[in-house]
Formats: C-alpha cells, sequence, structure tokens
C-alpha cells in the first residue's frame, strides 16, 4: 500500500525536522512538504530530510493541501499532517488502521475511507488549543453531527483518506474552508467518515491560522458557513 503523507509549511523550521523524524518511514511511502515562500529554511531543512519539497507561492492552508494531493505519486491513501509538531506523526497507525483494515481485508478495504484525528477526544496537552479554538470546533463538529449524521467531535488538522476518495470529491476550498469541505462532500456523498483519538501539543514556533485574530475570524466564517452552505445544496 502506498502512503503520501502531506506536511504543509510556512517558516516551521523551528520543528519541521521533528515532525518529519517522527514519521514512520517503514509505513510511508513519500513525503511532500509543500511550502509557501518560507524565509527561514524550511524547505532546505526538509529536503535534507529526506522528504520531497514542493513549491507553492500562492498562500492558502486548503491551496498548498490542494498541490500536494496534485503531486503525490500514484498513493492509495493521502495523510495531511501540520508542520508544526503539534500532532505526533508517531500516530500515523491511528489513522492508517481504519483504512487499511484488519489482516483478513485486502489492502485499503478497511472501514473508513476518511479517517479524522479528534483533537478533543484524545489526550490534550494544557494550552495545546487555546479555548476560542475548543469553542469553535466543537460547535462545528456538533452542527456537522446534527445537519450530516456525522459522529465527529473536532475538525482536526492531521487526517488521512483513500487517495480515489479525495481526488473523487473535487476539492477547491483554498483557504480555511479545505479541511471542512472535505467532510461535508465526503459525508453528502455516502463516504464512511470516522474518527480516531490523537493527541495535541502546543505548536513549535509561530501560528499563521488560529493564533492570529484574521485566521480565527476567517476560519470560523468560512468552516460555518460552508456546513450551511452545502446543507441547502444536497
Ligand atoms: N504552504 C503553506 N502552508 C501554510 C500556509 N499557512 C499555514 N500553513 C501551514 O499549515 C499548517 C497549519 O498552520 P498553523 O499555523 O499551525 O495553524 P493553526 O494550527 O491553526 O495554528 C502549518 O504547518 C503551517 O506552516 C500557507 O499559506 N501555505
Ligand atoms: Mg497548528
Amino acid at each position: 500500500m502506498r502512503v503520501s503523507v502531506i506536511i504543509p509549511t510556512h517558516n516551521e523550521a523551528l520543528s519541521i525536522e521533528r515532525v518529519l523524524a517522527d514519521l514512520p518511514s517503514d509505513l510511508t511511502t513519500e513525503v511532500i512538504v509543500v511550502d509557501s515562500n518560507s524565509s527561514d529554511g524550511t524547505p532546505e531543512i526538509a529536503a535534507k530530510m529526506g522528504a520531497r519539497v514542493v513549491q507553492e507561492p500562492r498562500r492558502g492552508y486548503g491551496r498548498a493541501c490542494l498541490t500536494g494531493l496534485a503531486a503525490a505519486n500514484s498513493p492509495d491513501v493521502v495523510v495531511f499532517l501540520d508542520g508544526d509538531y503539534s500532532d505526533r506523526p508517531s500516530e500515523l497507525p491511528l489513522l492508517l488502521a481504519p483504512i487499511i483494515g484488519g489482516p483478513a481485508d485486502g489492502p485499503v478495504e478497511g472501514r473508513a475511507d476518511i479517517v479524522l484525528g479528534s483533537r478533543l477526544q484524545g489526550r490534550r496537552s494544557a494550552g495545546a488549543l487555546p479555548w476560542h479554538q475548543v469553542f469553535g470546533n466543537r460547535l462545528a463538529a456538533g452542527l456537522i453531527r446534527l445537519l450530516y449524521g456525522v459522529e465527529i467531535s473536532d475538525l482536526g488538522p492531521f487526517r488521512a483518506g483513500r487517495a480515489e476518495v479525495l481526488r473523487a470529491l473535487a476539492l477547491e476550498e483554498t483557504t480555511y474552508g479545505w479541511a471542512v469541505e472535505m467532510i461535508l462532500k465526503g459525508a453528502l456523498a455516502g463516504y464512511r467518515v470516522v474518527e480516531v483519538p490523537v493527541s495535541y501539543y502546543p505548536r513549535i514556533g509561530k501560528s499563521k491560522i488560529s493564533g492570529t485574530l484574521k485566521g480565527t475570524v476567517g476560519a470560523g466564517w468560512f468552516i460555518l458557513s460552508l456546513i450551511v452552505r452545502y446543507y441547502f445544496r444536497q
């Protein structure tokens, strides 16, 4: 089974080496770091660590994930992971297990098409998620449970999906909405979206999204409006 890991980065030189070092290399076929104009040496460190670096000068978290997905070399499973070392890359097997299934299953014949790592179900160290992120993610997950019937508790960034499913969803959000678009479109298309608890720690370095006012308001607005929009579009 071919597993491609995609890590979007913008100035993560303080953490990217640890993220790459902690990824279980026996489980990954390729690691793609999609970098947007880092000025701190992030792509150089990533390349030195053996990752494939793809430059994406257009900013946007979703854009970087889409570029990584398009660049992946015929994967069966695609994993998304942040470059800030707030997730634990060593927990990759937790995300792959529901997709791969047990030994009786063939390759990529598990019980899930998309697996989300939940920080709110898992072990989360003090201060890893500020209160507004706990509140916002609980609210968004609650709405998704209510309107779409998907049993999730969080919208975490550490996630995995079957490559053919991710491609079929034709994701198009280039900024904050990308992560929720995957869940909504996946649920509406009848794919199996499941959640596993993952641990979460305070990031290394400075936040580009939720730690900023623009990011918090932008992400909140995009996520809630997409949840409502896709519900009425179905
Ligand atoms: N390529 C790329 N990566 C980005 C961009 N914005 C954020 N990232 C990366 O996306 C990941 C999530 O961003 P982060 O700052 O941790 O957001 P937070 O978890 O909400 O605080 C990190 O690895 C960032 O370096 C961008 O515009 N382009
Ligand atoms: Mg982060």
